[in-house]
């Protein structure tokens, strides 16, 4: 696969090029929100000024947000009782009776499974919204639950919090009740106060998705979205948290829902391809290999210019999935639940591809996630903590052909995520020995680039000594935050890393095996 250029042929691209041209962007500072280039930031390196940084960079949001790993996503809304996974937005607000409701069931599972960030669908594509908002009456103050004085959106933020949990919320541009949808300056004007009540009454919070969503058809009422405005209120009122979007502003679609990035898996992404930032592209792209050809794009990123010619902003992957068919809770689905090892494979080619995982449980009608979900969560946490339970690494020798002096191997096995090796410039390559003090038997290796000073690994390969022969086990392109190789257990006390290919000087955070 390609990976040092756009993965679109030239004429697609044209398709989609932006209706905002690029310079426009950067003038308007949307950019410097995603990808400034400089070290006063905040973000956490050592040593800094001694080595450079390279391509874009993530913001201190970013890096903080990548670093959560796992997180979970809940979705309940008027569909939970109507079956449905896109409610028409005609739903009465008296079926919305979740009568059981314990956000802290929810909360204190989510944080047994290790999840970090919990985002709540305050409001999906039919309009009803989980908190009293002052801009509609088609919202739970209109239901019989909790006698109409309820704000879920509340009792959600509340309940996370108390279980040390960071929270987002969703609000789905597309809304089918809204009758102002498609008068475009009148329903942004709408959307902007139902966020504003977002942002400004329940406190810090650390996402915010936007959907991309719309199934309006040929007929259907056309509403040009204010993505600059919603981005901008986001940044304004809650400036740590990151805007998920198909493209972006911070945090990009992976471009699948089953919740995997692409092999390779850049962080960088080329700002032309979507359209304007929180335009996928996809809406307009008619043709649909031009659709595909954009959903696949999106799970592996572009990687940075070494020239600088090609503007590169820096927006990880996040990848969004069900633990069932559905996002809603359909009680038919309850045997549906993804398994223990479904779950455990999601974590490796999310996490394990420089991506993130949002996995989405569903509260049943009553307001509480189903024993099946819970059982399936908690058996990934215990077999992602038997597998990582002891890095081997903490006890081996690490050496390098190529050593910049301030920045030793040894910062490899450091257990320390700021410290790195690097090798001394312009090295493109280069190839660690690691040594354990007795013969073990592994079979995962992860590797973390410091992504605080960028991501230039582009190549590499993992031998093991079997015998006094080397062997190769794994071999990958992008590194990023974290890359995690799965490998037919063996028996060895010594491995060799090989950065076979680096678009800047050579530089490591950690390596770990297990
Ligand atoms: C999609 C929506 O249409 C689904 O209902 C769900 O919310 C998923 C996370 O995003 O675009």
């Amino acid at each position: 696969m390609k990976t040092d250029s756009p993965v679109f042929p030239f004429q697609q691209r044209e398709i989609l090029q932006t209706a905002l041209p690029v310079e426009k962007i950067h003038d308007q500072g949307l950019q410097s929100q995603g990808c400034l280039y400089g070290m006063d930031r905040g973000l956490p390196v050592s040593n800094a000024s001694k080595f450079p940084p390279f391509g874009p960079l993530p913001t201190a949001a970013q890096l903080a947000w990548q670093r959560t790993e796992t997180n979970l996503f809940v979705h309940l809304c008027v569909n939970t009782f109507t079956g449905r996974e896109w409610g028409e937005g005609t739903e009465s607000p008296s079926i919305f009776n979740p009568a059981q409701l314990d956000c802290r069931q929810w909360a204190r599972q989510a944080r047994e499974a290790g999840m970090q960030i919990g985002i709540l669908t305050a409001k999906h594509h039919d309009g009803f919204c989980l908190w009293p908002s002052a801009t509609t009456g088609h919202s739970v103050k209109s239901s019989p639950w909790r006698g109409g004085h309820g704000d879920l959106v509340r009792e959600f933020v509340d309940a996370f919090r108390a279980e040390g949990l960071k929270v987002g919320l969703y609000l789905s541009p597309w809304d089918r009740h809204e009758r102002c949808y498609g008068d475009s300056p009148r329903y942004n004007d709408f959307y902007c106060a139902q966020l504003t009540e977002l942002l400004t009454n329940y406190g810090e919070l650390h996402e915010v998705w936007f959907d991309g969503a719309c199934g309006e058809g040929p007929n259907g009422r056309k509403q040009e979205y204010d993505w600059e405005r919603f981005f901008g209120l986001v940044k304004t009122l809650q400036p740590g948290a990151v805007t998920f979007g198909d493209g972006g502003t911070d945090v990009r679609w992976v471009g699948n829902e089953r919740g995997f990035a692409g092999e390779t898996c850049w962080a960088a992404l080329d700002p032309r391809t979507v359209r304007f930032p929180g335009d996928s592209g996809i809406c307009q792209a008619n043709d649909a290999s031009a659709k595909e050809e954009l959903k696949r794009y999106f799970g592996n990123g572009d990687a940075p210019d070494p020239a600088g010619r090609e503007p590169r902003v820096w927006r990880p992957a996040e990848c969004d999935v069900s633990i069932r068919p559905g996002w809603f809770h359909h009680p038919e689905e309850d045997e549906k639940v993804r398994s223990e090892e479904d779950l455990v494979d999601l974590y490796f080619k999310s996490v394990g591809r420089n991506s993130l995982l949002l996995l989405n449980i569903p509260p049943t009608k009553e307001g509480l996630f189903h024993e099946n979900d819970v059982a399936a969560i908690l058996a990934m946490r215990r077999e992602l903590d038997r597998i990582f339970a002891r890095n081997l690494a903490g006890n081996a020798t690490a050496r390098a052909n190529n050593e910049h002096p301030d920045h030793r191997a040894a910062n490899l096995i450091d257990g320390q995520a700021d410290t790195f090796w690097a090798a001394q410039e312009p090295a493109t390559g280069a190839m660690i020995e690691l040594e354990l003090p007795q013969r073990e038997r592994i079979s995962v290796i992860s590797l973390q680039e410091p992504v605080q000073l960028g991501q230039r690994i582009a190549a590499y390969h993992i031998e093991v000594e079997e015998a006094g022969a080397w062997r190769t086990i794994a071999r990958g392109t992008t590194i990023g935050h974290k890359k995690l190789d799965r490998f037919h257990p063996v028996e060895t006390r010594r491995l060799r890393l090989h950065i076979d290919k680096a678009l800047s000087t050579v530089a490591l955070a950690a390596v770990g095996i297990y």
